[in-house]
């Protein structure tokens, strides 16, 4: 079973490659399973109409979906490997290609911009834009470097990521280390009550002036699920109130991709084992891959059918 029942084979005209990472043995919670998210929401998909929100038709959009890296999941530094071999692979077969990639715990973010970040030409002109309730910076959690907790640390730790180049944005959930390390490093982050203050439109535009700034070409985004509010999105290990409704985060995506080219993007901590029955989180997740997709290549100079 694929995502929207796409092809296996990357092409000359493919756009994006989907593939899974089914690995969840870094979360500091135990009664999540985003490892089973990938294979979820390739199931949810079948239920979901073809035409994007804009009126694109979705088989348009020229993705693949790679399946899953295989994980072994009793050794960190080899996954991290095979996550960096899997990645790499996909640009081995076409270099513009854009990576989609659905975790697993927000840890499986870190070897995918590493991989990333290594496989493009100028990796000093690339952003992340990350999405979450939490800054995920804490140099250690529960004795370990490795965690979804630590994740924003070692990404920022990446030697073509600084404090110029990456943004959190959706905060509302911020640990006092964490706090004290954002303040040293001067990481700047956007609390999510900012949006509700000065309103959608202004906090886009802070963003993409944020990446404006540091002359930003590329940009990598990594959605946490729990950026979220938890009433739309409540399949998530911490669900945090006063987060973003789906059409804020529907229209962030859209003018972010209209003004800074992206070229990779992610969503983790997806938990259906905590979604409602009606499986909610994972629709929520599903639609906001393929509406991003369709912005990323409407962007691209693919016209809109419909706005
Ligand atoms: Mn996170």
């Amino acid at each position: 079973m694929n995502f929207f029942d796409s092809g296996e084979i990357i092409e000359n005209d493919t756009n994006f490659v989907f593939f899974g990472i089914p690995w969840d043995d870094l979360t500091s919670i135990e009664s999540t399973n985003s490892s089973k998210s990938p294979q979820k929401i390739r199931r949810i998909s079948e239920n979901l109409a073809l035409t994007t929100e804009l009126g694109f038709e979705i088989p348009k959009l020229k993705f693949v979906d790679a399946g899953n890296v295989l994980i072994d999941t009793n050794n960190i530094e080899t996954n991290i490997l095979k996550i960096n071999d899997f990645v790499k692979s996909l640009f081995d077969k076409k270099r513009d290609i854009i990576p989609v990639m659905i975790g697993g715990d927000h840890f499986c973010t870190y070897p995918v911009i590493k991989a990333i970040g290594d496989s493009i030409r100028n990796p000093k002109k690339l952003g992340v834009l990350i999405l979450d309730a939490h800054l995920d910076l804490y140099g250690t959690y529960q004795e370990s470097a490795y965690s979804h907790a630590t994740v924003s640390h070692l990404i920022h730790s990446l030697k073509f990521i600084s404090n110029k180049n990456l943004l959190i944005i959706g905060t509302r959930d911020i640990d006092i280390p964490e706090l004290k390390i954002a303040k040293t490093n001067e990481i700047t982050y956007f609390n999510a009550y900012v949006l509700h203050d000065i309103g959608v439109n202004l906090f886009t535009e802070k963003i993409i002036e944020f990446f404006e700034k540091s002359d930003i070409k590329d940009l990598y985004i990594s959605i946490d699920i729990d950026a979220f509010d938890p009433s739309i999105a409540p399949g998530t290990g911490y669900a945090i109130p006063g987060g973003f409704t789906y059409r804020e985060v529907w229209k962030i995506l859209r003018k972010v991709a209209k003004n800074i080219n992206i070229i990779g993007f992610d969503i983790v901590e997806v938990s259906p084992c905590l979604d409602l029955p009606n499986n909610i989180t994972l629709n929520v997740a599903a639609k906001i891959i393929i509406e991003l997709m369709y912005f990323i290549l409407s962007n691209k100079g693919v016209e809109e059918n419909a706005s």
